[in-house]
């Protein structure tokens, strides 16, 4: 069952012919915004069309410095005829503002309605969305293809823990959208309120906006009794349902008719061998108002070469696996917040929450882990906890090739976050 049988399935040389012919009209039309008009002169490219999708080499790339200092000027339209803009939760300098028109915003919504059904989701069922709407477009953008598939949605937003526990039980909430971190932590305001998630009507969740592992997805598929699948999107590239899992869940599927993917060396931006991880650039295809060129999105996954058995010709990327601006580089050793998470949530006595804080004591680097260990383990005696300890920084000495000082502490006592979890405090 497809939500656009046509474009889900059409064969791959197919597909990549309607890439070419949409990357030439983005290209032309792209052409009309002031900012591109002056960076396409520059870079020699006039209207003449390219001429396959190789090509796409020859455009500039675009990055979020760009689209900052560009501002309005990135608009291919006078603004009478853009509906909304949302801005990203960028965490430093000046947020990035995208503008839709109105079909900008309807082709949005179908691409996350194809996501949802996708997975399974279908008319009859409640989907609650429990992510901030607002600037975000976490919120608004999952919102409006839930109800174009057809789901009873529950515009819940983000937080107030209590009234999402609530909201679940009075509507029978079959769908969850949430942040992964978000989902751990509620998980307390369950326990507190004697409500076992996995008696509710829940089926399924959207996980995503944030890097989560394997292990987090399986711990809240366990805990809430859900198929909990990764959602992939950044407001550039409209918001969320640029990339979904399906039901195989082993890679996330990027909607190929409407966003060219490459993925390139960070350093040298040549394209990354295949298989290889890299950095994720892409071309919108589709989009009308603000169409963005080879976008840097300093998000770091490999391209899956085999076809996936669901049969759908839109190529898998893994799950991302850090962001080239994440990166801490600890005693002269690079190291992603993600495999932290990985050694972390490996072991059964970890809680929801952990935070890395980096210092420097007489010019060295100490990476401190900050680690919740469950109420009923801090009930052990003392040299169970300090067993643990121990386990944990040889754990992550193995993986990392650092050793960091660990501390345990109590659930429920890190600070938390509505919103993306802020899981390092770089304080040198
Ligand atoms: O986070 C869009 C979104 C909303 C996606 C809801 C999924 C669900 P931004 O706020 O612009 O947009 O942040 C985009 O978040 O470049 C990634 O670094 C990160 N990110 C988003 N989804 C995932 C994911 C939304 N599934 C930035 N896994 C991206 C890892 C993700 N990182």
């Amino acid at each position: 069952m497809y939500w656009d049988a046509t474009i889900e399935t059409l064969p791959d040389e197919r597909l990549r012919e309607l890439q070419l012919q949409r990357l030439q009209d983005t290209v032309r039309r792209a052409g009309q915004s002031p900012f591109y008009r002056q960076r396409l002169a520059q870079a020699g490219i006039n209207a003449e069309p390219l001429q396959s999708l190789e090509d796409v080499r020859r455009l500039p790339f675009t990055t979020k410095d760009d689209l900052r200092a560009a501002g309005p000027d990135m608009l291919t339209c006078p603004l009478t005829e853009i509906v909304r803009l949302h801005a990203s939760s960028g965490t430093t300098g000046q947020a990035t503002v995208i503008y839709y028109t109105r079909r900008d915003i309807a082709a949005w919504a179908d691409l996350v309605a194809r996501s949802m059904f996708m997975t399974g989701v279908r008319p009859g069922d409640v989907f609650q969305n429990m992510m901030g709407y607002g600037l975000f477009t976490g919120g608004l953008g999952f919102h409006y293809g839930a109800e174009l598939l057809g789901a009873l949605t529950i515009p819940a937003g983000a937080g107030n823990s209590l009234r999402q526990i609530q909201l679940m039980q009075q509507f029978g909430t079959t769908v969850l959208h949430i942040i992964p971190s978000y989902a751990l932590y509620l998980l307390a305001t369950f326990a507190q309120g004697g409500v076992d998630p996995r008696e509710l009507h829940l089926r399924m969740a959207f996980i995503g906006a944030e890097p989560h592992t394997e292990e987090m997805r399986r711990r809240i598929e366990e805990a809430y009794g859900v198929k909990a699948y990764n959602s992939y999107g950044l407001s550039e590239m409209n918001g969320p349902g640029v990339a979904f899992e399906c039901p195989e869940q082993n890679g996330l599927h990027v909607w190929e008719d409407a966003f060219l993917l490459e993925v390139v060396d960070p350093v040298t931006l040549e394209p990354a061998g295949p298989g290889e991880t890299g950095e994720l650039v892409f071309t919108s295809l589709t989009r009308q108002g603000m169409p963005i060129l080879r976008y840097r999105t300093r998000d770091l996954a490999s391209l899956y070469p085999e076809p996936c058995p669901c049969g759908r010709p839109h190529r898998r990327i893994s799950r991302i696996q850090g962001r080239t601006d994440d990166m801490l580089v600890v005693k002269g050793v690079n190291i992603f917040p993600i495999q932290i998470e990985r050694v972390l949530l490996a072991r059964p006595e970890v809680d929801a929450n952990y935070l890395v804080e980096l210092t420097r004591e007489n010019y060295n680097d100490v990476m401190h882990v900050k680690v919740e260990v469950k109420e009923e383990f801090f009930q052990e005696d003392l040299r169970y906890l300090q067993r643990l300890q121990k386990r944990l920084a040889e754990a992550l000495r193995n993986e990392l090739l650092v050793t960091p000082k660990v501390e345990l502490v109590e659930p429920n006592t890190l600070p938390r976050s509505e919103g993306k979890a802020v899981r390092v405090a770089d304080k040198r």
